[in-house]
Order: structure tokens, then sequence, then C-alpha cells
């Protein structure tokens, strides 16, 4: 059994729902932002973030990319990323890395502004700056999406729900989907799916 240490609507969602497609029980403990629980939290992850998984053999990981990526190539039969040497697998760890990396961090700046700066004042500057920027993500990504269905065109992957969890962060989703129609389509193809729909569910995120 593993353990997936997350907070609800947080990075661990797209963890979460990774685990609920490959069919796999997982125990998941909901982490305070602050108290004894987050304290004791920090034996398991230093930085105090979410996710963290403990697999079945005890080992720890931390980053949520990391165990995506990890996951579904662990469990090929949920088809959920292309095999190493298949054609979609470079852009399928590009656009993985352009989601966890950039845009993920576009997003912490904008919810959490005061960390970028020790002067207090420029905590607007720091969220009107993060959020254009999340913006820019996202009309890269619906330039890149075109018709889609899929990142990957017709093929489905993890990176499709990376993607979900990120817009569902947007500070004006409405916004973003009357500017990308396509994302719109996109976020909608992902959340129907039956697993992706209940985690979103328990996470009270948007399905649509
Ligand atoms: N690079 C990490 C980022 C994790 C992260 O920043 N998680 C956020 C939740 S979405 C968090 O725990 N924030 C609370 C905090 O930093 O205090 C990952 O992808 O797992």
């Amino acid at each position: 059994m593993m353990t997936l240490y997350g907070r609800e609507g947080s990075g661990s969602v797209v963890v979460e729902a990774v685990l609920a497609e490959c069919n796999i029980a997982v125990e998941r403990i909901e982490i305070p932002r602050k108290g004894a629980a987050f304290e004791a939290y920090l034996a398991v992850n230093p930085r105090g973030e979410v996710p963290s998984l403990v697999m079945a053999d005890g080992s720890l990981m931390t980053e949520s990319a990391a165990m995506v990526i990890y996951l579904a190539d662990l469990y090929p039969q949920a088809k959920l990323a292309p095999a190493a040497d298949a054609p979609g697998r470079a852009q399928y760890l590009r656009w993985m890395l352009y989601f966890a990396t950039s845009v993920y961090q576009d997003n912490l700046r904008y919810y959490y502004p005061a960390r970028q700066s020790v002067d207090p004042a420029h905590g607007p500057s720091i969220k009107a700056r993060a959020l254009e920027k999340i913006n820019r993500d996202f009309t890269i990504f619906a330039n890149a999406l075109g018709e889609g269905p899929y990142i990957l065109d017709e093929v489905f992957s993890a990176v499709d729900i990376y993607a979900a969890m990120l817009l569902s962060w947007a500070p004006d989703l409405a916004a973003v989907f009357a500017r990308h129609p396509n994302i719109e389509a996109h976020y909608a193809r992902v959340v129907a799916r039956p697993s992706v729909a209940a985690v979103w569910k328990l996470n009270a995120l948007a399905l649509a």
C-alpha cells in the first residue's frame, strides 16, 4: 500500500488521479497548513510541501512530476505515458516539465507573493506579474494544443491530467476558457474521465 501526503485541491491531486487511473489503492493523509500535524510532516518533507509519496517498499518520493512519470511507467497497462521509445515520449516529458516547473512555479508566485520578497509592499506587483505569466503560460499551451484532443494529439496521457490540475488553480478559470475554447474543451475531456472526476470531486475542484 502506498501513502500519499496531500492537501485538498493541491499538487497532490494529479498524483491521486494517476493512482486512481492505475487502480492503485493508496492511503491519503491530509496535511494541514500549520499546527502539530504540519510540524510532524516536516520529518517527511523538510520543505513542508505536498505531495509526498511513500511507496510500497517504504521509500519516499517528493516532486509531483517525478511521481507521475514514475507511476505512469510502473503501470503501463493504464496507458498514461508513451513508452521510452514511443514517438510521443519526448513531447510527453517536455510538457510534463513545462507544467511542473514553469506553470506550477508561476502559480506559487501568484498565490504566495510574500515569499518572493522581504518587502511586503512588493506583494501586489509580484502577484500582477505572476498573473501575466500564468496567462502567457496558457496561451503557449493553447497554441500547442490546437484541436488536440490531447496534448499528444490522439493519445491521452498523464500530462493531460497535470495540465487540468494547473488549470483548476487558474485565478480566473472562466476567463482562460473564454480566451481559449480549445483549453476549455480539453479540460472538459480530461475531467470527464471517471477516475479523474472522482478525484476532482473529492478535492472540490471545478468539473467544467
Ligand atoms: N515542486 C513541488 C512543489 C510542491 C508545492 O509547492 N506544493 C504546494 C501545494 S500546491 C505546497 O505544499 N505549498 C505549501 C507551502 O509551500 O507552504 C512539486 O511539484 O511537488
